[in-house]
C-alpha cells in the first residue's frame, strides 16, 4: 500500500500476541498489507500466555475457541481435552504462529509505550520500551479485556515478605509451591480453578473469600479418537455453526421454559445441567432460567444443595453458597474440584465478609480474627476488565487527545472497533466486543476490520474514522441493551471491581446477531460510515 522509505514504516501495526492479534497479523498479511505485531510478553498467547497459574484452562470447548479459517489447521491439530489446559493452549498458538510463518512479523517483550497520530502524515508514531520507534498507517490493538491485573489497595500489600504472586502474572518458571503455606485471595474464575490443583501439594491452603460464586462442574474429558475424528469430519458444520451462532458455542439451545416442565422434570433436568459440560448450563438452560426469578431460585437452590452434599463442614458450605446475586448475575466459574477441596484439613475458608483484611504484614494476611502466616499470597482478585489495556498505552488521537480522557466516563465505540477522534485504530477484542465466546467475536471484528482496510485501500483513502452518529448509535444501544441483560452491577463487565472506574457496560449487549447485522448495513452503504467527509 505504501512506498516504504525505512523498514520501520508499515501500513499495520497489531499489539498483542493473544488468540485475535495473532489472527490480525494472519490477515492483514494475507491481504497484501506489510504489518508488525509487537507483544509485551516473550512469547505468542496473551491472556493465554499470562495466566499460567496451575489449573488454568479454556470453559469453552478447545475446539470451538481455536481457529477456523483454516481446515488443515482444525484437521493437523488433536486438541486433547474438551477444555485444553493452559500449556496446551500455548502449545496450539505456538503452533498457529509457525505454521504460518508468523514468527517473522512478530517482535516480543515488546511493550507499546505511546502511540500518537500524526495528523498532516496521517500516520500512527508507536513508540516501544524498547526505544524502537514505528510508523504505522494502522493500528489495530489486540490488547485483550483481561490483561491488566487487578490489585487491591490493601494495606501493607507491599511488606509481604514471601512470594506475592497475581494469577493474571504467573512466573513462566512456574512456582514451586510443594509444603508451603499457601494463601488465595480471590474466589472468581481463576482463584476457584487454582484451588483443587494445588490443594494436595501445599502445606496449608486458606482461601479468603469476599464473596462467594456460582461455581458449577466444568465436566472435562479426554477427546476420544471417536471424537477426534468426528470433529474433522464435520468440521464444514461445526464451522457454520459457530460462525452464525449466537453466542459462539455449538450447544444446543433449549427451547423450553422452565414451567413447561413439572417439578420432579425441572429437579432432573437440572441434574442433566449439574453434569453438562461448561457453558451449557447457560446455553442450553431453560431459555428463561436466567430472566424468570422463580426458576432461577430454584436453579441456585439446587446447586446449594449440591454444595451441602460436597462440603463435609455444615458451615463451611453455608459460606460457599452465594447469598448477594442470582445465578448469572455475575460470569459463574466452571470447575471440579472445587468444593470438595474444603474437606481437606489442610484446607480453610475465610469469609471476609464477616472477618475483612486490615492488612498484610512481612509475615503474612491479618483479618479481624488475626494475623496468619504465609509463604506464598496468591492474589486471583481480577482485572481491570475492557478498557484497561488501552488506556494504559499512550494513545493519542487528533489534538493530541488522549483516549483515557476521551473515555472517562466509560468506552464510546462502533462496534466495539473504533472511536471518533482516534482516526486508523481499531481495538477488536475490546471494550463491546464480545459476549460469548470471545475468538469467535473477536474473529467476526478482525474479519470486519480487514475489509474496511481492503476497502479503504481500493479506493485510495488513507484516513477512516468512523462518523460520530453512527458511534452515538451502537454506544447507546450497548448502554440499553445492557439493562435487559442478565449481568448486573455486580459484575466486573461493569468495571465496577476497580475504584474510581466508571460504571459502564463493557460487552457487546446486542450480541453477534447485532454485531453482524451492523456489520452488513456498513457492507451495504459500502463503509461510508468510516470516510470522513471532506471539509465544506
Ligand atoms: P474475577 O472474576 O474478577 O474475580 C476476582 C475475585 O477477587 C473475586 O472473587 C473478588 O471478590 C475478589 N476480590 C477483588 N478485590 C478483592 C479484595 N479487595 N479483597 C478480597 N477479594 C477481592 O477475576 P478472575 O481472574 O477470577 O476471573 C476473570 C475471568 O477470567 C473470568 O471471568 C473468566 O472470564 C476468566 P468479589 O466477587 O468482587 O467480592
Amino acid at each position: 500500500m505504501e512506498t516504504h522509505e525505512s523498514k520501520n514504516e508499515i501500513d499495520v501495526l497489531v499489539v498483542g500476541a493473544g488468540i485475535t492479534g495473532i489472527y490480525q497479523l494472519h490477515r492483514a498479511r494475507e491481504a497484501g498489507f506489510t504489518a508488525l505485531l509487537v507483544e509485551s510478553g516473550s512469547g505468542p498467547g496473551g491472556t493465554w500466555f499470562w495466566n499460567r497459574y496451575p489449573g488454568a484452562r479454556f470453559d469453552s470447548e478447545s475446539y470451538t475457541y481455536g481457529y477456523l479459517f483454516s481446515k488443515e489447521l482444525f484437521d493437523e491439530w488433536e486438541w486433547q481435552e474438551h477444555f485444553a489446559g493452559q500449556p496446551e493452549i500455548e502449545r496450539y498458538l505456538n503452533h498457529v504462529v509457525d505454521r504460518f510463518d508468523l514468527r517473522r512479523d512478530m517482535r516480543f517483550d515488546a511493550r507499546v509505550t505511546s502511540a500518537v497520530f500524526d495528523e498532516r502524515a496521517e500516520r500512527w508514531t508507536v513508540a516501544l520500551n524498547d526505544s524502537a520507534e514505528y510508523s504505522a498507517r494502522f493500528v489495530v490493538a489486540a490488547t485483550g479485556v483481561l490483561s491488566v491485573p487487578f490489585f487491591p489497595a490493601v494495606v501493607g500489600r507491599e511488606d509481604f515478605r514471601g512470594e506475592s504472586l497475581h494469577t493474571g502474572l504467573w512466573p513462566i518458571d512456574g512456582v514451586d509451591m510443594a509444603a508451603k503455606r499457601v494463601a488465595i485471595i480471590g474466589t472468581g474464575s481463576s482463584g476457584v480453578q487454582l484451588v483443587p490443583v494445588i490443594a494436595d501439594d501445599v502445606a496449608s491452603l486458606t482461601v479468603y473469600q469476599r464473596s462467594p460464586n456460582w461455581c458449577t462442574p466444568l465436566n472435562n474429558a479426554a477427546i476420544t479418537a471417536a471424537e477426534q475424528s468426528d470433529l474433522r469430519v464435520n468440521f464444514e458444520s461445526i464451522r457454520e455453526t459457530l460462525n452464525t451462532s449466537i453466542a459462539g458455542f455449538l450447544h444446543e439451545p433449549n427451547d423450553k421454559s422452565a414451567f413447561d416442565d413439572t417439578a420432579e422434570d425441572r429437579q432432573a433436568f437440572y441434574e442433566v445441567m449439574w453434569n453438562s459440560p461448561g457453558f451449557t448450563k447457560l446455553t442450553s438452560h431453560y431459555k428463561d432460567i436466567l430472566f424468570e426469578p422463580t426458576a432461577n431460585a430454584e436453579w441456585c437452590e439446587f446447586i446449594a444443595t449440591k454444595i451441602r452434599e460436597l462440603v463435609d463442614d455444615e458451615e463451611t458450605a453455608d459460606r460457599l453458597i452465594p447469598k448477594d446475586h442470582r445465578y448469572g448475575e455475575k460470569r459463574p466459574p466452571f470447575v471440579n474440584g472445587y468444593f470438595e477441596a474444603f474437606n481437606n484439613a489442610h484446607v480453610s475458608l475465610v469469609d471476609l465478609s464477616a472477618t475483612p483484611i486490615t492488612r498484610i504484614t512481612e509475615a503474612g494476611i491479618e483479618t479481624g480474627s488475626g494475623l496468619e502466616e504465609f509463604d506464598i499470597i496468591v492474589w486471583a482478585t481480577g482485572f481491570d476488565f475492557g478498557t484497561g489495556a488501552l488506556n494504559r498505552m499512550g494513545i493519542r488521537g487528533r489534538e493530541g487527545r488522549a483516549l483515557e480522557d476521551h473515555w472517562a466516563d466509560g468506552p464510546c465505540t462502533f462496534l466495539g472497533v473504533q472511536t471518533t477522534g482516534f482516526p486508523n485504530l481499531f481495538f477488536p477484542g475490546g471494550p463491546h466486543a464480545a459476549a460469548g465466546n470471545n475468538p469467535r467475536y473477536n474473529g467476526d471484528q478482525v474479519d470486519f476490520i480487514t475489509e474496511v482496510l481492503i476497502d479503504a485501500r481500493e479506493r485510495g483513502n488513507s484516513v477512516i474514522e468512523v462518523d460520530p452518529a453512527a458511534e452515538d448509535e451502537w454506544t447507546g444501544m450497548v448502554d440499553r441493551w445492557a439493562r435487559h441483560g442478565s449481568f448486573t452491577e455486580k459484575s466486573y463487565y461493569y468495571g465496577t471491581n476497580v475504584p474510581g472506574k466508571p460504571r459502564r457496560y463493557l460487552l457487546n449487549s446486542g450480541g453477534r446477531p447485532k454485531l453482524f447485522s451492523v456489520i452488513a448495513e456498513v457492507i451495504e452503504n459500502e463503509y461510508r460510515v468510516f470516510r470522513p467527509s471532506p471539509p465544506e
